[in-house]
């Protein structure tokens, strides 16, 4: 075994991994291309892999996994804090020796016969002042090849981390046989490190993302004072040559990856708009010098949900893909030309593969190709719309920060928060109605999701918005992000979306952008600031002024129920959610009341 490092700290931890896991064979991610590919070629000799059309795809591949492991286990990850509280209770907690003791007799011996690759990985650009380092050892080859797409991974990771720190997170990950009852996504913040066990899915695998650039950054961020968050970034460039940047959370199933990529409607692209990428999914933000907070994507890829993906939602995402060194996982194949395809994309084959390796014809069947949950992994470098900003080490500076929701009814197409403190509000209470075919729930139901952080809070949720809150606290109020609201989702009475949404959004972000420039009136209302109607730009549109004044309606009987449900949620949470939340609550009540 070639060693690439000799900090103790790292090589003592990997020799606790060897005879846990008793591999066959140690193998250090040096990160070079040259073990990349070897590593990619094992894996198409095993059929790991699939390679895809070389000429079309250049440097694709391919890859399904177990039928039983296609999407994140919620249920099955658990915040592993000395106490429950600590935890809270939005999370699944364990006690933390338990939690070592029983993934420890899942996954010892698990490596024999296999190779143990130890990846040491960056999120943020490394050597950057927001960087922060890992290493994760894993049985899985896609795993390597994965985190090398969204993460920086290799030699230099180990170099910046240098002989002698300590300061860097422990992670295991053991595909095992993916047995769903054994299966284990387990943080334990006080000790930086991560388990992944039984699964290869990436959500619970590319540890990089949401077990470490949520939930484990959330406690460190929280202790170090600043912001992991579950928010896109992006730059809306002016004709003058300005660019303004704004960060976003939405829950899943609200078009988040489209919006950070968006592409502007015709009339702005012509008058000099252009949109850029800094991130699709995750933003690590702190106070900068000048005293303004500054945003950084720590990741260096795309995970994104494929189906529906396609040159009209999203062209950028698909072109990010499509120029290669890109992975697909549980996507549908046209084995003719040997790429792949989803649904949501034209031309389906005829002579087609689907998901789960069986023959299909997308011409006549009525079975889905795609696994709904199907994945692209592709570098954020292919992206046409990838910010200059993308690897500036000091982020960029956030002007705005947006939540958003799918709601039929309730929510107007935008609103802005009076002040920090309501808009932390605004972000607590966010909720989305659940789409039947995502989650086999009814129609409507709304989940509160604060901040669309749910999933990834690594600690208590009451904590984490008292955290919002003095973040808030440490910057100036001039200089603090304006917080706001927005629902592409609103209907009709006929059950018609009442906004056209994708790149017609950006009318509304302009709004947002006028607003935090205050170059730009607001109607105040019981909820929050609302644009006249005339001031969101309808040019070129099929939807009239009138269309949008309904579309900023404030239902007050439909707000005194959301505050019914606000509160029973709060109440959810504990006696952790700060005083101020309730008050703002109040407030809300008293606007709405008869
Ligand atoms: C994701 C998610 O995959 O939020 O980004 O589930
Ligand atoms: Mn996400």
């Amino acid at each position: 075994m070639e060693k690439l490092t000799n900090n103790k700290s790292i090589l003592d931890w990997v020799q606790t991994r060897i005879d846990l896991l008793q591999p066959d064979k140690v193998v250090w991610i040096d990160g070079s291309k040259e073990q990349i590919q070897a590593l990619k070629d094992e894996a198409v000799s095993t059929g790991e892999f699939i390679k895809l059309n070389e000429e079309k795809l250049p440097d694709c591949y391919f890859h399904r996994t177990n039928p039983n492991d296609v999407a994140r286990v919620e249920d099955r990850t658990f915040i592993c804090t000395p106490t429950k509280e600590e935890a809270g209770p939005l999370n699944n907690w364990m006690d933390p020796d338990e939690a070592y003791k029983m993934c420890d007799d899942i996954i010892r011996g698990s490596y024999k016969g296999k190779t143990m690759y130890v990846i040491p990985y960056s999120m943020c650009k490394v050597g950057s002042p927001f960087a922060k380092y890992g290493l994760e050892v894993t049985d899985s080859i896609y795993v390597v090849c994965n985190m090398n797409i969204i993460t920086r991974i290799g030699q230099r990771v180990l170099d910046a981390i240098g002989p002698d720190s300590t300061d860097w997170i422990k992670g295991t990950h053991a595909s095992c046989n993916s047995d769903p009852e054994k299966r284990y996504i387990n943080q334990w913040p006080q000790d930086n490190t991560i388990y992944s066990v039984n699964s290869c899915y990436g959500g619970n695998v590319l540890q990089g993302k949401k077990c470490f650039a949520l939930r484990i950054a959330s406690n460190l961020a929280r202790q170090e004072g600043w912001q992991a968050e579950h928010m896109l970034i992006l730059g809306i460039e002016y004709p003058n040559g300005e660019t303004k940047y704004l960060t976003a959370a939405f829950p899943s199933a609200c078009g988040k990856t489209n919006l950070a990529m968006l592409v502007p409607p015709k009339h702005y692209v012509d008058k000099g708009y252009k949109v850029w990428c800094v991130g699709d999914d995750i933003s690590w933000i702190r106070k900068g010098p000048d005293g303004r907070l500054y945003a950084v994507n720590p990741e260096y890829g795309f995970f994104g949900v494929a189906p529906g993906t396609n040159m009209q939602s999203n062209p950028n995402a698909l072109l990010s893909c499509r120029s290669g060194s890109s992975i697909f996982t549980n996507v549908a194949r046209n084995l003719d030309d040997n790429t792949f395809w989803w649904e949501g994309m034209p031309d389906a084959p005829e002579n087609g593969e689907d998901w789960l390796g069986n023959p299909w014809n997308g011409k006549t069947s009525t079975e889905k190709g795609a696994y709904p949950n199907s994945r692209f992994t592709a570098p954020a470098k292919n992206c046409p719309c990838l910010s200059s900003e993308f690897e500036n080490p000091n982020g960029v500076p956030v002007s705005a920060f947006v939540f958003g929701g799918r709601r039929a009814k309730l929510a107007p197409l935008v609103y802005q928060a009076r002040n920090w403190q309501h808009g932390v509000f605004v972000g607590a209470a966010m909720g989305s109605e659940t789409t039947a075919a995502a989650q086999g729930q009814k129609v409507g139901v709304v989940r509160h999701d604060p901040m669309a952080m749910r999933p990834f809070i690594g600690y208590d949720c009451g904590t984490y918005l008292q955290h919002w809150l003095d973040m808030g606290k440490k910057i100036d109020e001039d200089k603090q992000p304006k917080i706001f609201n927005v629902n592409w989702f609103r209907k009709d009475d006929e059950g018609h979306f009442m906004w056209p949404g994708f790149g017609d959004n950006l009318r509304v972000l302009l709004w947002i952008m006028d607003r935090c420039e205050g170059k730009v009136d607001a109607v105040e209302t019981p909820i929050g600031y609302l644009p006249k109607p005339e001031d969101i730009d309808i040019d070129g549109l099929d939807v009239t002024v009138d269309d949008v004044k309904a579309m900023l309606t404030v239902d007050k009987a439909l707000w005194r129920e959301e505050a019914d449900g606000i509160e029973e949620f709060f109440k959810s949470l504990g006696d952790t959610v700060p005083q101020e939340l309730y008050d703002e609550l109040a407030t809300l009540r008293a606007n709405v009341a008869e």
